[in-house]
């Protein structure tokens, strides 16, 4: 039997996501299994958000927990929304990605980087992976797979949207598969 693992998040996309990547080590729960409210996001970092999820997870539940916290970083603007990301432009994701657009309009400097980072606690101490995944943001959207972001968003040495892409192919190259598969490389390193 597989050893389970909390994800402290509630987002469904993520978790289909985690359960691609880890899915032969481990068995995946997230918040929804245990019908658990997410934690307000109060820090101003990926880190200190990631943290607080997971200290959240294993108070709630005593298992093993990952917080992840996951945004996109754009040059041109600042580095906004970055830590923001699921609030600065206040729609849901489909709103949230035409406000970027309007605001890039006309920017010829389309570099962006979306950055996850993860928290692993086991009630002793937390560890942080980083996964950053450097691209473009594109003049308009592309793809149906994915979420949030991906429609707008062209990996570097790629030509299509990270929504253009199969799950696995998402997961093999972005900042999600990035950070949890340098995770997994610690763990096995302490086995
Ligand atoms: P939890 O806090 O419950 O984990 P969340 O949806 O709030 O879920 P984040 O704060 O990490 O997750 O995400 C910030 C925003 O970035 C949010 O709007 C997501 O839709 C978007 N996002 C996260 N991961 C993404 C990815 O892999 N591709 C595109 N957009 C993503």
């Amino acid at each position: 039997m597989h050893p389970r693992i909390l994800v402290a998040t509630s987002n469904l996309h993520k978790v289909r996501e985690i359960r691609e990547i880890l899915g032969p080590c481990f068995k995946v729960l997230s918040l929804v299994d245990f019908g658990l409210p997410s934690p307000e996001e109060t820090g101003d970092s990926l880190k200190e958000n990631a943290r607080i999820k997971a200290e959240y997870g294993w108070r709630k539940t005593g298992l093993m927990s990952i917080g992840e916290d996951t945004g996109l970083f754009v040059k041109a603007l600042k580095w906004a929304p970055g830590v923001y990301s699921a609030r600065f432009f206040g729609g849901d994701a489909k709103e949230n990605r035409k406000r970027l657009l309007y605001l890039m309009e006309g920017e010829r400097d389309r570099y962006a980087e979306f950055r996850t980072v993860l928290a692993v606690y086991d009630g002793k101490s937390v560890r942080y992976f980083e996964g950053i995944l450097p691209g473009w943001i594109t003049l308009k959207e592309r793809g149906r797979g994915g979420f949030g972001y991906d429609p707008i968003f062209i990996p570097e040495g790629h030509t299509i949207t990270l929504a253009e892409m199969e799950s696995f192919q998402k997961n093999a190259i972005s900042h999600r598969g990035r950070a949890f598969r340098k995770f997994l490389k610690w763990l096995v390193k302490k086995l």
